[in-house]
């Protein structure tokens, strides 16, 4: 399997929820056999139901099944399978798991262990960023030993500054700081905070953002160094970095802009060598000038509105080139088609976001032209708390924005599920907001809206706003 041509006979999916169908879905498609592995409260799940064989990995917490490598591993190996899917979150960006996969010679669907690693160093990406001519944020280039050290930095970019975990992403362990007497105590929490959430302390500086949008360019690399991008997703409808809602393409950008965005993320790619599905996060100030913030490389929950408008089927598209197939299109062949948008459902209170697991009664799904549903819930099954709280992905696609706004309004009020509580009263008062309708949002978006919606009489952050 190391030489020439591998074809997939049988793949693992190592996940749960609606990636894990979503991969089912795609391998059903290509003819391939698939292995669904499962935690003791996921048995009645739907990709156990889909699943051509099913091998329950562990009990519920998911450190005791789907973050348990030796499990997942002797499940592949019991199964006899080619190929590891990781799909997102839990092992999907563990270099050591794709290392042991490599070891094992079991495909792992997703990039080089050694690429995810660099990745995962986000000192270590931003230098190597730099180095392939992608543009970063001014900030230091080593993690920061020592107060005097981190005064030097700020010395040159000024104020305000952003702390992050050199393991982190995502948000965890950042900080902002505007004034020299805040530096000390931040630099001091922000490493802790690295420190019990990732195991390493190290910290870096940037520039800090204010106002940014979260523009993420999807790439698509195969074994042999060609590299297409899929145009861009805009993510900046979020709250406490976890999104809410994506859209593609995104509302602030200009051809020229997503030219240059989708040229500099390719030539990223080639510098390190990438294979597989990966994205290219960057920030995009408000006079249009854009920076990479990180890569991930992992198939995205938000890949199908991406899907959407260029028809690339991106899960198809993974698991040809990790059978050492060369992509089936160049980027001439890429053409952004309509607008999509995609709302997350996630089963929470949609005012106070308290997860809300427990028992679906009823669900109906919503269809008709440009709606796609991506979920694994049934009408009977039972939401574990164990989990994310996402519990489907609404996807809608239209001619214009105009219309997927309206076509997602409809899609919304027909998506009806009883038992638990969910964000769809949330999403429909999005589409209902006339900053969103005016495509002139930021990162700051969801605070906001919350805000006018709590109405900001007299509060502090309503005072700053
Ligand atoms: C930033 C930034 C502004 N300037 N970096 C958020 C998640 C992680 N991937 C990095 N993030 C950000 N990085 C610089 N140099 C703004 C964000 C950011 C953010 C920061 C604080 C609070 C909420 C935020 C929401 C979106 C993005």
């Amino acid at each position: 399997m190391l030489f020439g041509p591998r074809k997939f006979r049988k793949i693992l999916i190592a996940n749960r929820g609606e990636i894990a169908c979503r991969i089912i879905w795609a391998c059903k498609e290509m003819g391939i056999k698939t292995v669904a592995v499962h935690s003791e409260a996921d048995r009645d799940s739907l990709h156990v139901r889909f699943a051509d064989e099913s091998v329950c990995i562990g009990a519920a917490p998911s450190a005791q099944s789907y973050l348990n490598i030796p499990a997942v591993i002797s499940a592949a190996e019991i199964t006899n399978v080619d190929g590891i899917h990781p799909g997102y979150g839990f092992l999907a960006e563990s270099s050591y798991f794709a290392e042991i996969c490599e070891a094992c010679n079991i495909k792992f669907i997703g990039p080089r262990s050694s690429v995810i690693r660099l990745m995962g160093d986000k000192v270590e990406a931003r230098r190597t960023m730099k180095e392939a001519g992608v543009p970063i944020l001014p900030g230091s280039p080593e993690p920061i030993q020592s107060l005097d050290e981190a005064m030097a930095i700020v010395g040159e970019i000024g104020f305000p500054v952003i702390i992050k975990a050199a393991a982190g992403g995502g948000g965890r362990g950042m900080r902002i700081v505007r004034e020299e007497s805040e530096l000390e105590h931040a630099l001091e929490t922000a490493s802790n905070e690295a420190l019990s959430a990732f195991k390493n302390g190290d910290v870096y500086i940037e520039r800090y953002i204010e106002r940014p949008r979260h523009i993420e360019i999807q790439v698509m690399a195969d074994e042999h160094g060609h590299v297409v991008h899929l145009g861009e997703r805009d993510c900046s409808i979020q709250r406490r970095h976890q999104k809410l809602l994506e859209e593609a393409p995104s509302p602030a950008l200009t051809p020229e802009l997503r030219r240059q965005m989708g040229e500099v993320a390719i030539a990223a790619c080639q510098r390190v060598g990438y294979s597989n599905a990966g994205t290219i996060e960057f920030l995009l100030d408000e006079d249009g000038r854009f920076y990479f913030m990180e890569m991930n490389t992992r198939i995205q929950v938000e890949h199908p509105v991406t899907e959407m408008v260029t028809l690339a089927d991106i899960v198809r598209n993974q698991i040809r080139v990790a059978e050492g197939e060369e992509l089936a299109y160049t980027q001439e062949d890429v053409i952004i088609v309509g607008h999509a948008i995609e709302c997350r459902i996630n089963a929470e209170h949609p005012d106070t976001f308290a997860p809300s697991p427990g028992l679906i009664t009823a669900f109906n799904i919503p269809g008709g032209p440009g709606v796609r549903v991506d979920t694994a819930i049934y009408p009977g099954y039972f939401v574990p708390p164990y989990y994310d709280s996402m519990i489907a992905k609404l996807i809608v696609h239209a001619r214009t924005r105009e219309l997927a706004i309206m076509r997602m309004r409809r899609a919304l009020e027909s998506m009806v599920i009883e038992g638990i509580k969910t964000t769809i009263p949330l999403h429909l008062r999005i589409m209902d907001d006339p900053q969103f309708q005016s495509g002139q949002y930021s990162t700051k978006f969801m605070e906001q809206f919350i805000e006018r919606r709590n109405g900001n009489g007299g509060s502090a952050a309503g005072a700053r706003a």
